[in-house]
């Protein structure tokens, strides 16, 4: 059995965490317009798997893209770029932040929900045939495993035994709809329907994570074909940033204040739908707030608290790495700054 290297996934985990809360404080400073999702409270996930890989592994990401992207090595000044449409960007400022591509890395990702299914099936037939040995991995969130085409790539990967790693972000609710609501069944058993071997497990234990990302990346290298991973998690940004179900739970009575009169006129007025359905929606938006009040997150839920906590006796490596990253992204955004300065000076 490989060994698994904590020291060095907590430095991916931490470049993914920090360029992140610099990606927030952008985004919330303006420079970064339109939606922004983020991959904070993933981080165990994302390097317990992407850590494992090699040259000529291949990624296709959903719309929360950027932590993996980060850790696999892709330039995070140009991944900032892009995210602020600059033509220095990874994709020249084209795709922005949902949109990320990089052929040296094999890295493909898109917006469309459910579609790193078959992108990763694409990228694993391509390795079957050209590069023996190397294999793709799909990541997406549990919403997506309600997506048509991700049930047909379960099924090709299957059939073909590809060498495919299906993972499973699930933190319970897609935007704002609790996907136990809309999801029949367990989505392990939908797996384990294509003959795939499924795990659902802890994802904010990245030594969890990676003992069983290991075992799926050796089976789908020596062509035993794929496995689905369903690894629980939060996102403690909420769907994306400026979340509105968040920001009521941050500051109850300036946001309650906004959204109330909206809420009570369109309970009562006299045209629309019935009083019931009414009814039911208010009562579907109070238990949206209730669920995220209840849910706010802890340092227990954090991978990178649980991390530290089990590197306890290391605390002068784990100091030396965040000192090391800090300064590496304090000057990625001093650079990208400086360059969408000159770009926009009037
Ligand atoms: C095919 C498709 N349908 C709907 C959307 C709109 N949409 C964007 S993100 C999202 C929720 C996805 O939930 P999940 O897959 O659980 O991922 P999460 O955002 O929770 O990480 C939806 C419905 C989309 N982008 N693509």
């Amino acid at each position: 059995m490989e060994h698994v290297d904590l020291l060095k996934i907590y430095r991916q985990m931490y470049r993914s965490r920090m360029f992140e809360e610099h990606v927030v404080q952008i985004w919330n400073d303006g420079l970064i317009t339109g939606e922004m999702h983020c991959g904070i409270g993933e981080e165990a996930i994302n390097a317990g798997i992407v850590t494992q890989l090699v040259d000529g592994d291949a990624l296709a990401l959903d719309h929360r893209g950027t932590s993996p992207s980060i850790i696999r090595g892709v330039d995070p000044k140009k991944l900032l770029w892009e995210f602020m449409g600059q033509q220095e960007g990874i994709c020249s400022g084209n795709g922005g932040h949902m949109h990320i591509f990089s052929k040296s890395h094999l890295l493909a990702s898109s917006g469309i929900v459910g579609s790193s299914g078959p992108a990763a099936a694409g990228f694993a037939l391509a390795a079957q045939h050209l590069r023996p040995g190397k294999i793709a991995v799909a990541f997406f969130g549990e919403g997506a495993v309600n997506e048509g085409m991700l049930m047909e790539s379960f099924n090709f990967a299957s059939v073909l035994k590809l060498p495919v790693l299906f993972i499973c972000k699930d933190n319970g609710i897609a935007i704002t709809t609790f996907s136990s609501e809309v999801t029949a069944g367990k989505l392990t058993d939908r797996a384990k329907a294509f003959d795939m071997p499924a795990l659902e497990l802890d994802g904010t234990d990245v030594e969890i994570v990676w003992q069983a990302a290991n075992e799926a990346i050796s089976k789908a290298r020596s062509g035993e074909g794929p496995s689905f991973i369903l690894a629980k998690c939060k996102h403690f940004q909420g769907h994306f940033l400026g979340d509105p179900l968040l920001r009521i739970v941050r500051k109850p009575i300036k946001e309650l204040r906004k959204i109330t009169p909206g809420l009570v006129r369109s309970t009562t007025r006299f045209s629309g739908a019935s009083l019931n359905e009414r009814i039911g929606s208010l009562k579907d938006v109070l238990s949206l707030i209730a669920r995220t009040a209840k849910e706010r997150f802890s340092d227990k839920d954090d991978p990178l608290s649980l991390l530290r906590k089990k590197l306890g006796n290391e605390t002068k490596e784990i100091e030396k790495i965040e000192q090391d990253v800090n300064h590496e992204m304090d000057n990625v955004v001093k650079e990208v700054l400086k360059v969408y300065l000159e770009n926009n000076q009037e």
